[in-house]
């Protein structure tokens, strides 16, 4: 009961209570044995196997276990299937380590991975530099010895056909280490409809300015921006912050207004991450946004993305600039789509 329960619970509260949407993780609760492998449509490559482990498992008859028995690398990779191009992904589960040490980095560590496919078959890399690993999940370094959720909200690229998932770990270590996963999801997420409660953060003023300037602009909110000038600040990491714990934990929307000097080029010109530390994996999503995608140069828009916030921890929005053209960053805004229970949070982080 309490499985049926946890499943209903993460369909309704993750992925929207409008559509049941469907499963696309291949044999995602790991309850299929496969005739050419142990696990039906997982492979294995590297040094380590791959096994449904009927003893330790989070749900139903058994989960998946990826292993090494000592230093090297194991891959494991679900069976490719079809994705929509621009559709929003939700990839979530629940995972479980061993062997990966108390705590810091002991020689061990592993991720978790969607690799987004071509028509022509080509595996499509990171669209900004910038942000090196826009899908993928780093488990902590240490032992994650109950099982925990995971999540990671992610854009199918433009050029997207098919997409696989995998497990990889690392260890430079001669014993065991262990990954565990089951109720592994990703299906399209299709936000809630708002229910209103905003935060307005100005990003002169509430946020920490590293690589930009707080200059006074009339079209800004509050008649300021943080401006990052071309051929004057540096690239990369322009503004941080701001560590908000103003919202429960829940789902929300969050809108960034911003402008560009020029808007030719099709290159990304910035990129919010979304970080809700308290979740596994500090990287819940990013927003890229290239110089075509505004209308205008030098006026400003707004670009939206979805993020969830955990039981515990902070909201950070880092902006990372590609020194392209100039970018006025004006304001932040947090927009409450569903917050979640009691019975949730305790459902979710027990
Ligand atoms: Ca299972
Ligand atoms: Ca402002």
């Amino acid at each position: 009961m309490k499985i049926q329960l946890l499943t209903v619970v993460l369909a309704l509260s993750l992925a929207g209570v409008a559509s049941a949407a469907t499963n696309l993780a291949p044999n995602g609760n790991f309850e299929q044995a496969g005739t050419n492998s142990p696990v039906a449509s997982w492979t294995v490559a590297g040094d380590g196997a791959i096994a449904l482990d009927t003893g330790t498992k989070f749900a139903g008859k058994s989960a998946l276990k990826v292993s090494l028995e000592k230093a090297g690398t194991v891959r494991a990779e679900s069976a490719r299937f079809e994705v929509t191009p621009n559709a929003l992904y939700l990839l979530s589960g629940w995972v479980r380590t061993e062997g990966f040490g108390p705590g810091s980095y002991e020689g061990v560590d592993a991720s978790l991975s969607v690799q987004f496919i071509s028509k022509a078959g080509a595996g499509l890399p990171t669209t900004f530099p910038l942000i090196p690993y826009p899908y993928t999940v780093g488990l902590p370094y240490g032992d994650v010895t109950n099982w925990q959720l995971f999540y990671r909200l992610t854009t199918a690229p433009a050029d997207a056909a098919q997409a696989q998932i995998s497990v990889n770990i690392n260890s430079t270590k001669d014993h065991a280490s262990i990954c565990r996963l089951d109720n592994l999801t990703l299906a399209v997420y299709n936000p809630p409809k708002a229910e209103g409660q905003a935060w307005v953060y100005e990003v002169a003023t509430k946020m920490a300015l590293q690589s930009a300037e707080a200059v006074d602009d009339p079209d800004a909110g509050n008649g300021k921006a943080a401006k990052a000038t071309k051929g004057v600040h540096k690239k990369g990491c322009i503004v941080y912050g701001p560590y908000t714990k103003d919202q429960a934990a829940g789902q929300y929307r969050v809108t960034v207004r911003a402008k560009v000097e020029d808007n030719t080029s099709a290159e990304p010109v910035f990129a919010v991450r979304l970080v809700a530390d308290g979740s596994l994996g500090d990287m819940a999503n990013t927003l890229f946004v290239r110089g075509t995608d505004f209308k205008a140069a030098n006026k400003y828009q707004d670009f939206e993305f979805e993020a969830i916030k955990p039981a515990t921890g902070t909201f950070q929005f880092p902006v990372d600039w590609s020194g392209a053209t100039s970018l006025w960053l004006d304001r932040i805004t947090v927009t409450t789509e569903h917050v979640l229970t009691p019975l949730e949070i305790q459902t979710f982080w027990p």
